[in-house]
């Protein structure tokens, strides 16, 4: 594992604050990575796309293909890979504010697509590069710069959402429990159709309110039920104190994927061929 582990790595310097929890999500996206890649799949097999915000340096950490996108633009930067070489494993790594600010309606039409990629969602509950800003996730009083007097609208679910939009995979993950990370990733990227992961994320430096939610989280087995996926959903609100937070598949289902809906993009999958060497 160590030697397919160590050519995801890159060079560049890491500029992500001590502590943070995001060293601890690139390890195992690339725990994640290095399994399939044992399993048969090649690293040119990857692509990935970010947003911008501390998590989208994972673009610069982790060496597989893709584009170091726009903010709140993660799904469709996916998308177009997918279009443009289906056979690709694509992963997109997203901001909370990225993904349920300005990307919004991308969340809701992806899940309506299904195609065969995954993302990961950093939700550290406030926009973190731009220094602290509440996020739709952030708990209600959260102070920061842009809102002294805290934050006074009710933090948004998205995990309902996803189930309301049927979203195929749904899971939720603590970034700092590193091992059960690479467990759910390799499940998600394994998953054919649209996965989304959630991981709750503290931040060392803004937010430092949303900090107490471990008593809080427990595991449960992966879930295929959609009632009981709804149930999952009720438990915590995003505001922190009290309610249980469910970790691990909170919902799977097997449903036709962007490319078995749309018959060139199943030809090239078939060929084994992206447009260009059609
Ligand atoms: C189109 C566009 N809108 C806004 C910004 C400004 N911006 C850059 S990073 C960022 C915050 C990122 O927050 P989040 O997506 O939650 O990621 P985090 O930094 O918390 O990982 C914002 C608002 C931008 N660069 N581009
Ligand atoms: S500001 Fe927060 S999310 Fe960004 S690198 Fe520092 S600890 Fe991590």
């Amino acid at each position: 594992m160590s030697d397919v582990k160590n050519k995801l790595a890159t060079k560049n310097e890491n500029t992500w604050c001590p502590g943070c929890t995001n060293f601890l999500i690139l390890e195992s996206a690339k725990r994640a990575i290095a399994k399939l890649i044992e399993e048969g799949s090649k690293q040119e097999d990857f692509a990935m796309a970010t947003g911008i915000g501390c998590h989208a340096k994972m673009f610069d950490y982790l060496n597989i293909s893709g584009i170091y996108g726009l903010h709140g633009r993660v799904i469709p930067t996916c998308l177009g890979m997918k279009l443009g070489n289906p056979n690709l494993k694509v992963l997109g790594f997203a901001g909370d504010g990225d993904t349920y600010a300005e990307g919004m309606a991308h969340f809701i039409h992806v899940a309506r697509y299904n195609p065969d990629m995954t993302l990961i969602v950093h939700d550290n509950q406030n926009f973190s590069l731009t220094t602290g800003q509440a996020t739709p996730t952030s708990q209600v009083g959260y102070k920061n710069k842009a809102k002294p007097l805290g934050e006074f609208n009710t933090p948004f679910n998205p995990i309902k959402l996803a189930l309301a939009s049927g979203t195929s995979f749904i899971a939720r993950c603590d970034s700092k429990d590193m091992m059960h990370m690479a467990e759910i990733l390799e499940k998600a990227m394994k998953h054919k159709g649209f996965s989304f992961v959630e991981i709750i994320q503290d931040c060392a430096i803004f937010n430092k309110g949303n900090k107490g939610k471990d008593e809080l989280m427990y595991k449960i087995s992966d879930n295929s039920d959609s009632d009981v996926a709804r149930k999952l959903a009720e438990e915590w609100n995003y505001n922190n104190e009290g309610g249980k937070i469910p970790l691990g598949v909170l919902y799977q289902e097997e449903k036709p994927t962007l490319e078995d809906k749309w018959p060139q993009l199943t030809e090239l999958k078939e060929k084994k061929v992206s447009w260009k060497n059609k």
